[in-house]
């Protein structure tokens, strides 16, 4: 039986890298009876950090759906990666869901990753509410975290929870909202509220105050009320705030112990009565004139089940064995039996209903980012604004012979996951694999070799240099061969000259009276073009130049396509080194975030990788540097980064442009490559 959509509540479980969002889920799932014990990241025993990659890191490096009942409710969650290298997965939950329950750490606070989630929630407009966890650990300290919440996510954050006591002394929370309390059950089941210890009652009412003030300033008849000083009571409180959230008014912060299972009975009425169903909300991505429609999130490529497609029901009911379009392949898809995930459990559903969540394996061609409809018709498939990839590396097989292997099993983890690209870099030749972390590609690597059987090496990949000139030149060549039968010969006088900007080529035509017979002058164009492919500093191709060919000579017997294009090879390359030739380099623009105190260690590094610093955007802890930095310098940041920051730095790029290589280093590169030069003739 599907579920109806009023009775539905889809989170996001998102927020920094390691604040415990798989172990809040697992508590969750705990507290409602849907697991029996409550699983830990440490023994690799909970329900969503399920794949072998993610116990062997300890971390989550995939969305994992789970479910749970509460107050006659389902509760859908999406247990999403924190870590920025997975954060393609995070985006995607975003778009399926009403909520997100954005998790943090006490002893830290509000993080990068935080931030950046906080701003896609933002965008989705999705009602939030907010867990402040690890409660217990030392140096925790539930209102600077929620400081920093109020002042760096958003003022209409309000706390609902309190802490009783801190730290290692930490034994409850209270819940200011229906005035009670719950005692830690110590990784055992929460059990009923209690009445607010008495020491906490001065508090409790301060908090309580600061609460309502947040609440009647939502709702104007209650304010009225309010500021006459009518009590008002315990329901309509309620049921303000239930509105003020579920229309992203008021942003309520709770608290907790994750591992200990503290706080989660208070957390699910928060998001039974927060988070809209999708009844009230409407589909997160509108199609227009179909019954039946589901959007696919989530693709998982398993060796041994095929393909599994997690998908949102955005119209309709998704009926088990149903023919349903996809109009990006414009191909059928026969679904087999629908399931309801439970991490990588599932049970069989005959139909998944309007606005829940949902899972289908075996599709033929169905990926991340697909709509199925009913019916065939054009339809805009939502964008999800997945961020470019940010590193790339070389990828070899080890084996010789496997690279055929390689790459179809990396086109089935791209399906997977959209931000894992596979290429080929023209110039350099070699194949690359992009991602948006070290640790991204390289559990990519992981995958490859553990369900696809191919194992391959990493290596840093070669810079796209280029060549250019930087002044007029002229040069003149013959190539002759007379040794009896018909000869060869070809004569070209061309002139250099640079382009604007190193781009571009331009072949001009300026013979006159026929010197060089019309037929043979493209072939000097083709031969000029062909020797720019590898430039003479380090053999990479050569840009913006503009060649003019002005003067030759022919023999009527002797002379053919390929004499001339021989002798404008040679001419080039005679003109090229006179022409005081120059090495570019790609350079890339780089934005990176990081917490205040790490600017000074990260500014003096980029200045060490011959940086360019544009700007600094201080935000409330939290400072976006932009600079311009060579690709050549920056292609292992991630690595760096990750030890100036303590993890708890971000980075992308994109390509800005080529500018020249400083000579002296330059110098360098050009004498790696006539070393490799030498190397090879041996
Ligand atoms: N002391 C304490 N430790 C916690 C708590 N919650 C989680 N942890 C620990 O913190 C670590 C990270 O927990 P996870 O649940 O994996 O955190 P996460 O947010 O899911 O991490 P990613 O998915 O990798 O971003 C694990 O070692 C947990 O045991 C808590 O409330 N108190
Ligand atoms: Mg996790």
């Amino acid at each position: 039986m599907a579920h109806e959509p009023g009775k539905i509540r889809n989170v996001a479980v998102v927020g920094h890298r390691g604040v415990g969002k798989t172990s809040l889920v697992e508590a969750l799932l705990f507290q409602t009876g849907m697991v029996n014990r409550l699983g830990t990241i440490e023994g690799g025993t909970t329900v969503t950090d399920w794949d072998d990659d993610e116990h062997k890191r300890q971390m989550s490096l995939s969305s994992s759906l789970a479910h749970l009942e509460w107050q006659g409710r389902k509760i859908n969650l999406v247990d999403a990666p924190g870590d920025p290298g997975f954060q393609g997965d995070a985006i995607a939950a975003l778009r399926v869901v009403e909520g997100a329950l954005f998790v943090l750490s006490g002893v830290m606070g509000v993080e990068v990753g935080t931030s950046r989630q906080w701003g896609r929630a933002s965008e989705a407009d999705l009602a939030r509410v907010l867990f402040v966890n690890m409660l217990d650990r030392e140096r925790a300290d539930f209102f600077r975290a929620l400081a920093s919440i109020s002042e760096q996510l958003s003022e209409k954050c309000v706390a609902v929870h309190l802490p009783i006591g801190s730290e290692h002394e930490l034994t409850g929370i209270v819940d200011v909202l229906h005035m009670c309390a719950y005692m830690s059950p110590e990784g055992d089941k929460e059990g009923d509220p209690v009445e607010i210890p008495a020491e906490m009652a001065d508090q409790a009412a301060e908090y309580r105050e600061k609460l309502l003030d947040a609440v009647v300033e939502t709702d104007e008849a209650l304010m009225e009320r309010y500021l006459e000083g009518q009590e008002l009571d315990a329901a309509e409180v309620a049921s303000a705030l239930k509105t003020a959230v579920t229309r992203g008014e008021v942003f309520p912060v709770a608290c907790g112990v994750a591992t200990k299972n503290l706080g989660t009975h208070a957390l699910l009425d928060l998001l039974v009565e927060g988070v809209p169903s999708p009844a009230k909300k409407g589909a997160p991505i509108e199609i227009e004139g179909t019954g039946t429609a589901a959007f696919v999130f989530k693709t998982i490529a398993d060796p041994f089940a095929g393909r599994i497609n997690l998908f949102r029901v955005l119209k309709g009911t998704v009926k088990g064995d149903a023919n349903l379009a996809n109009p990006r392949t414009h191909s059928k898809e026969r679904l087999g039996a629908l399931m309801v995930m439970q991490g990588k459990e599932h049970t069989n559903e005959n139909e998944i209903g309007e606005g829940d969540l949902g899972a289908v394996a075996k599709l033929k061609e169905t990926q991340t980012g697909d709509v199925l409809l009913d019916q065939e018709q054009p339809v805009e498939l939502p964008n999800l604004g997945f961020p470019e990839p940010v590193m790339s590396f070389a990828i070899t097989p080890k084996a010789k012979g496997d690279e055929e292997k390689m790459a179809t099993s990396l086109r089935r983890l791209a399906e997977e996951d959209p931000t894992l690209l596979l290429r080929r870099d023209e110039q350099t030749g070699e194949q690359l694999l992009s991602g948006m972390s070290q640790m991204h590609v390289e559990v990519g690597v992981d995958r490859l070799k553990r369900r696809f059987g191919v194992d391959v090496e990493l290596h840093p990949p070669r810079v796209p240099y280029q060549e250019s000139i930087r002044k007029e030149s002229r040069a003149h060549a013959r190539y002759k061969k007379q040794t009896g039968g018909r000869g060869q010969f070809g004569d070209c006088s061309i002139v250099l000259e640079p382009l604007e900007g190193h781009t571009g080529y331009e072949f001009k035509d300026e013979i006159v009276g026929g010197v060089i017979p019309q037929s043979f002058r493209p072939a000097v164009d083709k031969g000029i073009q062909e020797a720019m492919l590898s430039g003479e500093l380090a053999g990479a191709p050569v840009s913006g130049v503009r060649v003019r060919l002005v003067d030759g000579s022919y023999h009527t017997v002797d002379s053919s396509e390929m004499a001339f294009k021989i002798a404008g090879s040679m001419a080039f390359k005679q003109a090229y080194e006179a022409a005081d030739p120059v090495l570019l380099e790609p350079i890339m623009e780089v934005e990176i975030t990081v917490p205040d105190d790490s600017v000074g260690a990260v500014n003096g590094d980029l200045n060490s990788r011959r940086g360019r610093l544009l700007g600094m955007e201080p935000k409330g802890g939290i400072t976006t540097v932009k600079a311009e930095v060579p690709m050549a310098e920056i292609l292992t940041y991630s690595q760096s980064l990750t030890s100036m920051t303590g993890g708890r730095g971000d980075y992308h790029m994109h390509f800005l442009r080529y500018e020249e290589v400083p000579s002296h280093v330059a110098q360098k590169v050009m004498e790696a490559f006539s070393k490799e030069k030498e190397e090879a003739k041996v």
